[in-house]
Order: structure tokens, then sequence, then C-alpha cells
């Protein structure tokens, strides 16, 4: 694995015990399935509450909440693209989904965020183009910045997890 900062898992983002975990949102910011539903689940109606104030979120960028009932200190609610072809600046986007959710968290000082797999599920980002979009962001990141210390990547599904754990070992 390229860095002892970058950390792989699979299974259900709500139960890990870091600082920030990373839900992936629609611009709406209003709760929705997949991840971002487990995740306001596990934290209770506080969450979505708290999103109502921050008034949506652009795609390609994130906005940050408490975690309320999670171990989790915050939620960064982060908007990747809808995969469209590839023609319509996903890529870029959902870079940008990801080097936002960092960027903020490094605001706040946070020493440990977990990534789900933005935009794969619903939203239909193929899942390769994404893993490799999600592992050099990350990778670019900790080369030039001190926080976050640890990044996990938390996979959900079985194909997922082997895609990173492939990718991270070749680099
Ligand atoms: N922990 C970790 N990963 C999970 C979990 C979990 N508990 N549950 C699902 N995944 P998706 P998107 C994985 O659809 O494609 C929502 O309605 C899942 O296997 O959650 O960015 C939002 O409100 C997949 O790999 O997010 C938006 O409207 C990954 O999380 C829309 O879906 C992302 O799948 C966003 O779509």
């Amino acid at each position: 694995m390229s860095s002892s900062r970058i950390q792989l898992v699979q299974g259900d983002i709500t139960t890990l015990d870091v600082e920030v975990v990373v839900a992936a949102a629609n611009s709406g910011l209003m709760g929705g399935g997949g991840v971002d539903g487990a995740i306001h689940r596990a934290a209770g109606p506080e969450l979505l509450q708290a999103c109502r104030k921050l008034g949506g979120c652009p795609t390609g960028e994130a906005r940050m909440t408490p975690g309320f009932q999670l171990h989790a200190k915050y939620v960064i609610h982060a908007v990747g693209p809808i995969w469209d072809g590839g023609g319509y600046g996903e890529a870029e986007l959902l870079r940008s989904a990801y080097t936002s959710s960092l960027a903020l968290a490094q605001q706040h000082d946070v020493r440990s965020i977990a990534f789900p797999c933005i935009s794969t599920g619903v939203y239909g980002f193929p899942k390769e183009k994404a893993c490799e979009i999600a592992i050099t962001a990350v990778q670019y990141w900790l080369a030039e910045n001190a926080l976050p210390e640890r990044v996990t990547f938390c996979c959900f599904g079985d194909d997922d997890y082997a895609l990173y754990e492939q990718r991270l070992s070749e680099s």
C-alpha cells in the first residue's frame, strides 16, 4: 500500500471509529437512500434538521454538520456527480467532491476521515474509474497536507473492496 495514512476496510461506514464520516449526498442535502440513508438513520433526526439549515450544496462540493448520535464527531456531506456518459465533467466533479471534503476536514483539524465510494451506487459512476479518481485524489492531498492524518476507504460491496485492494497494492 502506498501510504500508511491510507486504510481500506469493508463494511458499514456508520460503525467506524473515525472523526468524520463522509456521506454520498445529493445537492438538496435532504437525505436519501444508500450510504446517505444509513448515515441519517444512525445519526438520528437532528442530522436532517442540521442539513436543512445548509440550503443545499452544489455538485463537486461538500458541507459539514455534527455527527449527532454517530461515533463520528462530524459528517461531511459530499455531492458527487450523476454519471451521464463521462462527457459532462463527471471525473473532475468526483475528484472535487473528495478534495473539497479533505479541505473541509483540514479546516476543522480533523485527524481521521472515512469515505464511501461516492457516486458509484444510484449515481451510476463506473466503479473502476471512480476507484482510480478517489485514490489519486487522496494520494495527492496526503502528499501535500499533514491533515487529515488518516484516510479510510470504506467499501460496502466485495467488488469495490477487491478493486481498491488491487489498486492500492499497485501504488
Ligand atoms: N456504508 C458504506 N458504504 C455504503 C453503505 C454503508 N452503510 N451503504 C451503501 N454504501 P450511494 P451515490 C455504498 O447510492 O451513488 C442517495 O440517495 C454503496 O454500495 O449511497 O453517490 C443520496 O441521497 C456504494 O458503493 O451513493 C443521493 O441522492 C456507495 O455507498 C444519491 O443516493 C455509494 O452509493 C447518491 O448516490
